[in-house]
C-alpha cells in the first residue's frame, strides 16, 4: 500500500490478498489518478474556451484557427503516458499472467466447473490424479459426470460453493462451464477469468493472506446470476490439511457413482452440458 491507495479504497476495492495484487492496484490507481487530471485539465481548458472565444468578443469567425503549438504539445503529452502505462505496465503485467505459470508440481491445480448458478470445484485427491469426467455421469449426486470406472478418480474431491487452498502456495484454477458463459471473480485476489462451455482456461494467482473471500460470478449468466456466489477459503498449511482429510472422507461415502437407489429430484431436470473431459 502506498499514499495513491486513496482512490482504490474510495472506489470500495477490498484489501488485496495476493502475491500480484499489488501490481494491478498500482495500475488501477495510476489510471484513475491521470483520468482524475485529465478531467479537471480538459474541463478547465473547456470553460476557458468557452469565454475566450465568446460571440460578444470574437463577432467574425477566424478561418486559421489556434496558432500556438501549446494543443499538441498537450496532445502529444497525453498521448505518451498512455503509451508508457500500456507497454510500461499493461502488457507486462498480462504477459506475465497469461505466459507465466508456476509450474504444476509447486502449483495447486483445481478445476473450476461453473453451472448456472453456483460453482464447483475438483480436486485430484491424494494421488495427484484427476478422474475423467464425461456428460453421460452427470446426475444430482454426480454434478461433475466424474466417471465411476475411472480408478484415478476414486479419490478426487468435489465440492460445490466452497473451496479452500492453503496460504502462500499458488494456485492454478482450470476453469471450464457445463451451461453457459459465466466468470470465476475473485476481488480480494485481483483475478477473474470466463468459464465457458468446451474450453479449459486456466488462470493463477497466489494467495498471501489468510481469511475468507467472496467468489462471484462476474458475467450476467441468467436469472440467479445475482445469487451465483461462492467462498475462497485461504487456509494455513495445516487448516488446508485437515480440510482435504475431511473432504476426502465425506465423498469417501457418498463419491458420486451411478447406484441406482440415487434418488433424483423432479424440479431439477440435467441441464445440456458441455463439460470438457479432461483426462489426467
Ligand atoms: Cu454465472
Amino acid at each position: 500500500m502506498n499514499s495513491l491507495a486513496l482512490i482504490n479504497e474510495f472506489l470500495g476495492q477490498p484489501p488485496n490478498a495476493s502475491a500480484h495484487g499489488y501490481q494491478i492496484d498500482h495500475i488501477l490507481e495510476f489510471c484513475h489518478w491521470f483520468m482524475g487530471a485529465l478531467f479537471i485539465g480538459w474541463s478547465t481548458f473547456f470553460i476557458f474556451v468557452l469565454i475566450r472565444f465568446r460571440k460578444r468578443r470574437q463577432p467574425a469567425a477566424d478561418h486559421a484557427g489556434v496558432r500556438s503549438p501549446i494543443s499538441t504539445h498537450l496532445e502529444f503529452s497525453v498521448v505518451l503516458i498512455e503509451a508508457v502505462l500500456l507497454l510500461g505496465f499493461a502488457i507486462p503485467l498480462w504477459a506475465k499472467r497469461v505466459n507465466q505459470f508456476p509450474p504444476g508440481k509447486e502449483a495447486l491445480v483445481v478445476h473450476v466447473v461453473a453451472q448456472q448458478f453456483s460453482f464447483n470445484y475438483h480436486l485430484p485427491g491424494p494421488d495427484g490424479q484427476f478422474g475423467r469426467r464425461d456428460v453421460s455421469f452427470v446426475s444430482n449426486s454426480n454434478p461433475l459426470g466424474l466417471d465411476p470406472n475411472d480408478p484415478a478418480g476414486k479419490d478426487d474431491i468435489v465440492t460445490t460453493g466452497e473451496l479452500h487452498v492453503p496460504v502462500d502456495r499458488p494456485v492454478i484454477a482450470e476453469l471450464s462451464s457445463k451451461d453457459v458463459i459465466h466468470d470465476f471473480f475473485v476481488p480480494d485476489m485481483r483475478i477473474a477469468g470466463d468459464a465457458i462451455p468446451g474450453s479449459l482456461i486456466p488462470i493463477w494467482f497466489t494467495p498471501v493472506k489468510t481469511g475468507t473471500y467472496e467468489v462471484i460470478c462476474g458475467q450476467l449468466c441468467g436469472l440467479g446470476h445475482y445469487g451465483m456466489k461462492g467462498t475462497l477459503v485461504v487456509d494455513t498449511p495445516q487448516d488446508y490439511q485437515a480440510w482435504l482429510k475431511e473432504r476426502a472422507e465425506l465423498s469417501g461415502g457418498a463419491h458420486p457413482t451411478s447406484s441406482p437407489g440415487a434418488p433424483q429430484q423432479q424440479n431439477n431436470p440435467p441441464r445440456p452440458a458441455a463439460s470438457p473431459s479432461p483426462g489426467g
